[in-house]
């Protein structure tokens, strides 16, 4: 863990150490203290403050996160740098968003689907297309799993979500993404990939004892796989929230009961919140 200084933070966002230093004491950034008795902030507990308070950081790199200076070096969105294979702007643009207060849930369904879609309308429209979508899904995903490392830690005992895209279905975003909407939401999540056959599934589901499982289906399963999927999902305890999503998620035309249909991360997100926190125990 990255312990920083009253001084380091305080340069970042650009305000006096005497004010960091204030916000400490008062208990709106939380601290260890060094022998000496210097004040001690950890990396994580850096992020959350300056994403509640939606504090801008004046010098980005003294946090080490450089990529941002580089994307407010450049113009255009997310889909600009993904187009021109710049996963160092990709990086610093998705950040920044995190760092305003954005959820991953939101970054997924918005900037992060449109830009990936912009790219998939390339490929059926430039020669150079392919490589391009290529480049730029590699950029997107060297972004996505940087975030994850800004994210908080996930509590002790906290409930689990497992899930993955079902065999023959080769795309990584989604259920990455679908992973790291179950963190956000107060849960440890086990992402088991592309291409997961229901046996894995199965073998994870018996180690892991999850709360909520995802599947995400972006390639549609031939029909004989999409009904021995489904046969499979009958098989889950109903004690296990599942909830099957992706672009050809329809291709699993029959459905148990305990399996919801979501379009969504923001949709995941409320589900897996309201496993975290169940209904009674809202206050
Ligand atoms: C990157 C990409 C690839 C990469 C994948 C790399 C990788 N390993 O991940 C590669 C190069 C392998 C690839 C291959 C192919 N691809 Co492709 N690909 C894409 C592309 C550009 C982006 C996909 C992506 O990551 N999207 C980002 C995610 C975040 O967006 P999303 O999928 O919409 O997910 C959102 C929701 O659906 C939902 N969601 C998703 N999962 C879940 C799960 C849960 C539980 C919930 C609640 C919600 C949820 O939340 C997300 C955020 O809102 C799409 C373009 C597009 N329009 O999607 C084409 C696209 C999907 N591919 C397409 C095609 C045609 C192919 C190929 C056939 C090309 C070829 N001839 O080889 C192959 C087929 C591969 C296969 N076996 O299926 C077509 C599919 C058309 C169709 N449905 O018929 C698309 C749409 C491109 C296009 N415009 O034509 N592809």
């Amino acid at each position: 863990v990255r312990l920083l200084s009253t001084r380091d933070l305080a340069d970042a966002l650009g305000v006096s150490e005497s004010s960091l230093k204030r916000w400490v004491d008062a208990g709106k950034i939380s601290a260890s203290r060094t022998e000496g008795g210097h004040r001690r902030i950890e990396l994580g507990e850096a992020m959350r403050f300056i994403r509640n308070t939606r504090a801008p950081l004046a010098r980005p790199e003294l946090l080490d996160l450089p990529e941002i200076g580089a994307v407010r070096a450049r113009d255009g969105g997310l889909a600009d740098c993904l187009l021109d294979g710049d996963a160092l702007a990709a990086r610093g643009w998705l950040m920044a968003r995190y760092l305003e207060g954005v959820t991953i849930a939101e970054l997924a369904d918005g900037p992060i689907r449109e830009a990936m879609h912009a790219l998939g309308e390339l490929w059926r429209h430039d020669d150079r297309g392919v490589f391009v979508e290529h480049r730029g899904t590699d950029a997107c995903l060297q972004a996505v799993v940087q975030l994850r490392s800004l994210m908080p830690a996930v509590p002790a005992k906290a409930p689990i979500a497992l899930g993955g895209a079902p065999a023959g279905d080769p795309y990584l975003l989604p259920s990455q993404l679908a992973a790291m909407t179950a963190i956000e939401a107060g849960m440890a999540a086990i992402n088991l990939g592309p291409d997961t056959p229901p046996e894995a599934m199965e073998h994870a589901i018996a180690t892991h004892r999850p709360a909520l499982v995802w599947l995400s289906i972006t390639t549609a399963p031939t029909p004989a796989r999409a009904r021995a999927l489904a046969r499979w999902l009958a098989t889950l305890p109903v004690s296990i929230k599942i909830v099957v999503g992706g672009q050809q998620a329809s291709a699993l035309a029959t459905r148990p009961r305990h399996a919801r249909r979501a379009n969504t991360m923001r949709e995941l997100a409320a589900i897996a919140a309201s496993i975290v926190t169940p209904r009674g125990a809202r206050t």
